[in-house]
């Protein structure tokens, strides 16, 4: 069991520029964790902030003609907007410029120095300015730093140096003795290997610029800004309030790759010299990268700003995106293309797909009330909800953020299921009704709580829609509540832009990038003829036109509904691209889609004055069907009915006589 308080911080950034995608991502990382432990009822504490001091800074200011403090001051404002913009629900935002910060750090630095851990000394080595780090020969390639890309400047000046060396077996026992210090292991082997060499002392001071943190005893100097910067993990903790008592150990630093040794190595050595526990954990998450595997840069012009993929979909949609598609602790390619599939498929059809029919059975069927939670036996059999709560959990514990969402996601298919076998559009007896239903809000109950750390404004709308509240996990377990469903509004819409990308001929589209609708090849069909299947008592054998020359054969499932002659000469609608298969004996290549109706009645779409052969479509997707579609391909592109229209992802579907029209419930599926 996780304890009762959970501390959890970020790299603070540079302000030198604007934030960027690794920012953003960081960010949102650490916003995952910092609501799954508030959703347990962890008194949590979540800080970010901005290294505001150091050369990098003071250079870009000198750059921009103003003074380093009224630069940061000005870049503070765009930090914090965005990070607001993105729902990351820090508790403070330290800012090193602040004298709350300065006098931590100035303690600190008297308590490493009171402990006989600083001497003065004498620096020569190559500094890279963008890492504010002096880099070792082996680090260097082709005499630039590898990160930045930069040639590095040689630097030499008399410093103070603080004893690391003294610090390395302990740090190394440290984090042997302690598998979860750094996560990924991948990280953790690294630095232990690294601790196996020689660890050097740091210099931790600088007199070549002043814009920093006075030494105490010697203000010609001011303090390295690793050093300096380092100590806001704790210097937040003391003012306003002390709270340190409260949160220190912290329990997770979330910070990228490239500052793992500050935060491993420097960070646990100040701390054990100055006399503070050392931190739980320090979680190491990978960069994001161009789709050509490249770090994005402003100078290689490959960034993508987090700000346009927010105004394109929204923020939720960029915090999925980033929490789902990159593995926890591994670098990941950003792909605006792999964005827009998530968003049809995972988001779209079967999250929003979910929320879209149940609202709306509820309201059909029920008036819009229903009771859910309790002893629904429904909920408890069909979709239990405790499993998927604790693998959740579990996962996140593991740090391990998108296969927690994974979990998550197959409660969201499993439900989706589950509406389609249990089939409420045709169950008239009002107790069943109840339960069904209930079941189906009760699950969008367990999938909005899981859902808040990582799309608290789609976890919001669910909840609002529904009619329930999100509060603690622990809620879940608690007695029935009565909800009152209001008419849903479709989360995931078709975008604007992408309807007149996809609206024009070509598209320009790579093929990842798909609707799954339009893999789909729906044509309109006439029954020619239809037989008795010789094998199996449910299927005819049906011969059907589709304007093809030949008729095609194929088996359909609808004996126990209609009789033969009721079908032959009748215009139907066909999956025409579906694998063509053998059905016991009799080969069929293609599906006749039909709807089950509350009268228990199965009867197949109607296509209305459509032309035979005629492909059926939705606005704004350009067709682009499979040679042969898997069955689970169909189950991607979800057909629903709505006020008496086939739609798909709340657009008609559509022939050249108009909306494709069916006489079955509102939420029931064309299949
Ligand atoms: O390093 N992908 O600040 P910073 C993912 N001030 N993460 C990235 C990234 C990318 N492409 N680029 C940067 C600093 N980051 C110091 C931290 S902490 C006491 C001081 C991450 O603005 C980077 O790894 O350069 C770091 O964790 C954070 O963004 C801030 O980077």
């Amino acid at each position: 069991m996780p304890g009762d308080r959970f501390y959890i911080t970020t790299a603070i950034d540079y302000p030198n520029s604007v934030p960027h995608m690794g920012h953003a991502y960081e960010k949102v990382v650490a916003d995952f964790y910092a609501r799954a432990a508030r959703a347990r009822g962890r008194r949590t504490h979540f800080l970010i902030g901005l290294d505001e001091h150091g050369q990098k800074i003071q250079e870009a200011a000198d750059k921009a003609g103003v003074s380093a403090q009224a630069f940061v001051d000005e870049k503070a404002g765009i930090f914090e907007h965005l990070y607001q913009l993105l729902e990351v629900s820090n508790d403070d935002f330290i800012r090193t410029s602040e004298e709350r910060h300065h006098s931590f750090a100035r303690d600190l630095y008297s308590k490493v120095r009171d402990r006989g851990d600083i001497y003065k000394g004498f620096y020569e080595g190559d500094y890279c300015i963008s890492c504010e780090k002096f880099l070792t020969p082996t680090e260097l390639v082709d005499g630039k730093c590898p990160i930045h890309d930069r040639p590095t400047t040689v630097i030499r000046e008399e410093s103070y140096f603080f004893r690391l060396s003294k610090y390395r077996d302990q740090i190394r026992q440290h984090i042997e003795a302690n598998p979860d210090f750094i996560f990924p292991d991948e990280r953790r082997n690294e630095i232990l290997s690294r601790l196996d060499g020689e660890v050097r002392d740091l210099s931790i001071s600088r007199s070549t610029f002043d814009w920093g943190i006075p030494l105490p005893d010697d203000p010609e100097h001011v303090l390295y800004v690793w050093f300096d910067a380092l100590s806001n993990y704790y210097s937040a903790l003391l003012q306003p309030n002390d709270i340190s008592a409260d949160f220190w150990p912290c329990d997770c630093h979330v910070i990228g790759k490239d500052i793992l040794w500050f935060h491993t190595v420097i960070w646990p050595g100040m701390l054990l010299s100055a006399g503070y526990e050392l931190p739980r954990q320090v979680y190491v998450h990978g960069f994001i990268l161009d789709k050509d595997g490249r770090k994005m840069a402003k100078h290689l012009g490959n960034v993508v700003d987090p700000l346009e993929v927010v105004r394109e979909y929204s923020v939720d949609v960029l915090r999925y995106y980033f929490l789902r598609s990159f593995s926890s602790g591994k670098d990941g390619k950003f792909s605006m293309a792999d964005l827009e599939e998530r968003y049809h498929s995972e988001l779209g059809n079967d999250l929003g797909n979910l929320v879209m029919r149940v609202a709306k059975l509820v309201q059909t069927k029920l008036g819009g009330a229903v009771e859910v939670g309790g002893d629904n036996a429904e909920l408890a059999d069909r979709l239990p909800p405790r499993q998927t709560v604790e693998r959740f959990f579990r996962a996140a514990d593991a740090r391990e953020h998108n296969r927690a969402l994974e979990e998550l996601w197959e409660y969201v298919r499993a439900a989706n299921v589950y509406m389609n076998d249990r089939a409420p559009w045709r169950i008239n007896d009002p107790a069943e009704l109840a339960a069904v239903l209930g079941a189906g809000v009760g699950a969008l109950r367990v999938i909005a709580h899981l859902l808040e750390p990582a799309m608290p404004e789609t976890a919001r709308r669910v909840a609002d829609t529904l009619g329930f509240a999100l509060g603690p996990i622990d809620d879940l377990d608690g007695p029935a509540i009565p909800c009152q469903v209001k008419v849903a509004e479709p989360m995931f819409p078709r975008r604007e832009s992408e309807k007149k990308e996809r609206g024009g001929k070509g598209g320009g589209k790579s093929s990842g990038d798909v609707d799954p609708f339009a893999k789909l090849e729906i044509r309109v069909g006439r029954i020619e003829s239809a037989g008795d299947h010789p094998d199996a008592d449910q299927l005819f054998v049906l011969a059907v036109d589709l304007g093809e020359g030949e008729n095609r054969s194929i088996c359909a499932g609808l004996r126990e509904h209609l009789k033969a002659e009721d079908l032959i000469g009748r215009k139907v609608m066909v999956l025409a691209n579906l694998k063509p298969a053998v059905l016991r004996g009799v080969p069929s290549a293609g599906m006749v889609l039909a709807s089950d109706r509350s009268d228990g009645a199965v009867i197949p779409v109607d296509p209305g004055n459509a032309e035979v052969g005629e492909l059926i479509t939705v606005e704004g997707i350009e067709p682009a069907p499979k040679k042969k579609l898997s069955k689970s391909n169909f189950e991607k592109a979800p057909l629903l009915v709505a006020n008496g229209v086939v739609t798909y992802r709340d657009q008609p579907l559509r022939s050249s006589a108009g909306e494709i029209r069916c006489d079955a419930e509102d939420g029931a599926t064309v299949r």
